[in-house]
């Protein structure tokens, strides 16, 4: 918690344009600070954006008429979407200007503690929770980050006495300094946007940024059952990683675990003081699908009681908790078949997690973009649960030659993956959009193709099988 900072004296590069670059403008011009923005789009591209900024009394400078502004930077602003080793983030270190994330001037600003929630799967959902579970125990809380609205946005406008609860991505840690967060949290670590980093370990090494400036007082609260996370637990020299205290949740009780399942019941083992079990509630009670939920439940409840949230109003929040939009959202049963969104799916572990929610037969619809991921894994579940496969997208034939001797048809667009799917499809079955991959080959955004798939299923006629 800083609070301060970035006022007047400041002259501040934003680079790129989009949803955190623009809210960086608004809250930097605010402060005072002199603003300049760069982007790699057109001025023609970016007019709407210009005009906006323009609004905050911040200037947009065209990436080719940059270098004479150079010198008189006093730090640049990097949007999440936008790698460091990218030409334009070189040129501006060239000139020795200091590059932070959006997320560490958020962070700076900051006069709350931070709740930050980091994950290749589950981010938004328990990030959303903690949210829920915060302000059900009467403090007023601000959320945002990777979940949709920059937290800078958030933090310029929190008090002392509030919370925020930032949902932070690899992108965004990459570049921070002294982020600090008081309770940081990892759900898992598994293969994702291969097409950024060199290789897991570096994906991992950009996640684990969360905890690298915690200190006494604060908390790491860490998945004991993933294994690149849960690694940090018990590998040589991996709990000398964690600089703070860590609490560790886990589906069965360990004696490193703080939280587990026991006879389908979430339980806390306080890990100082009294040290007797405390019944939070019967998993049954969760209003969200598949293990992995229960999962991002357990982080938000150990979250929670870090934070000093009582078992029972914990409780209560998680009962109330509705899933959110494209994250296996139930759309429609027509003829008794039941349709379901899971749009957020972007990688090929979400998948595999997607499916293992489900008792009835699935007809999957995959495809999308890929991330240079292994689609080999979800084969598993794909086996034990899927009747048939609709493809869509670039990497349809990736797919196909993953999933090898199953049945997979084509479809050049969400209409007509929805509609084959509904052919395929039996009563009692389930048809499942769980993609695998990012939507941009075909849509402008994961919400998008949700809503594509959405109004598909509802405008098909019933009893159009
Ligand atoms: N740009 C360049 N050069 C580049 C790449 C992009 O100039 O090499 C410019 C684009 O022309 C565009 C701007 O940068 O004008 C876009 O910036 P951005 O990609 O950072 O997108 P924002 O709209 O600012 O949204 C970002 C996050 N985007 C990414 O991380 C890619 C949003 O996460 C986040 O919600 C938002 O800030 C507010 O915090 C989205 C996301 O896809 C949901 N995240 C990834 C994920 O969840 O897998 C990490």
């Amino acid at each position: 918690m800083t609070g301060s900072g970035f006022d007047a004296s400041e002259r501040v590069l934003v680079i790129g344009l989009g949803r955190s670059g623009r809210a960086s403008c608004r809250v930097l011009r605010a402060r005072g600070a002199t603003v300049y923005a760069v982007d790699d789009k057109s001025r023609d591209e970016l007019s709407d954006a210009i005009e906006e900024i323009a609004g905050t009394g911040a200037q947009f400078v065209a990436a080719d008429a940059l270098e004479p502004f150079l010198d008189q930077l006093t730090l640049a602003v990097l949007s999440p979407g936008i790698p460091l080793n990218s030409a334009l983030v070189r040129r501006v270190q060239a000139a020795r200007v200091p590059v932070y994330s959006e997320i560490e001037v958020a962070y700076r600003i900051c006069a709350a503690p931070i709740v930050a929630v980091t994950g290749t799967k589950g981010k938004t959902t328990t990030t959303a929770l903690i949210g829920t579970m915060l302000r059900s125990a009467g403090r007023t809380t601000w959320v945002g980050g990777n979940i949709g609205n920059a937290l800078i946005e958030q933090t310029a406008q929190a008090r002392p006495q509030d919370w925020v609860v930032a949902e932070v991505s690899s992108f965004q840690l990459e570049s921070i300094r002294s982020f600090k967060p008081k309770i940081a949290t990892i759900l898992n670590i598994s293969p994702d946007h291969l097409d950024r980093y060199h290789s897991m370990d570096e994906y991992a090494e950009a996640k684990f940024r969360i905890f690298a400036n915690q200190g006494p007082g604060d908390t790491f609260v860490g998945n004991f059952d993933d294994p690149v996370v849960g690694a940090l637990a018990w590998t040589e020299g991996g709990a000398d990683r964690i600089p703070t205290r860590a609490l560790w949740y886990a589906r069965a009780p360990h004696l490193a675990t703080a939280l587990y399942l026991r006879q389908g019941r979430i339980t806390y083992a306080p890990p100082t003081g009294d040290p007797r079990p405390i019944d939070i509630m019967p998993v049954d009670e969760i209003p969200l699908l598949g293990q992995h939920n229960v999962d991002n439940v357990m982080a938000a409840v150990l979250v929670g009681l870090a934070a000093g949230i009582t078992p029972d109003v914990l409780r209560s929040a998680v009962r109330d908790f509705s899933p959110l939009p494209h994250r296996l959202e139930r759309i429609a049963e027509i003829d008794g078949v039941e349709y379901v969104d899971d749009s957020k799916a972007t990688n090929p572990s979400s998948v595999a997690a997607a499916l293992s929610a489900f008792e009835r037969p699935v007809v999957l619809i995959a495809g999308g973009k890929s991330k240079r991921t292994d689609f080999r894994e979800i084969c598993a579940a794909v086996t034990a649960h899927v009747r048939a496969v609709v493809l869509i997208g670039e990497a349809a034939e990736d797919l196909a030659s993953a999933l090898g001797d199953l049945t997979a048809l084509r479809a050049g667009s969400m209409e007509e993956a929805v509609h084959t799917a509904r052919s395929l499809a039996h009563p009692g079955d389930a048809v499942l959009l769980s993609p695998g991959c990012a939507s941009f080959d075909m849509f402008e955004s994961a919400e998008a193709r949700g809503e594509a798939f959405r109004d598909a299923v509802l405008r098909s006629p019933v009893g159009a099988r």
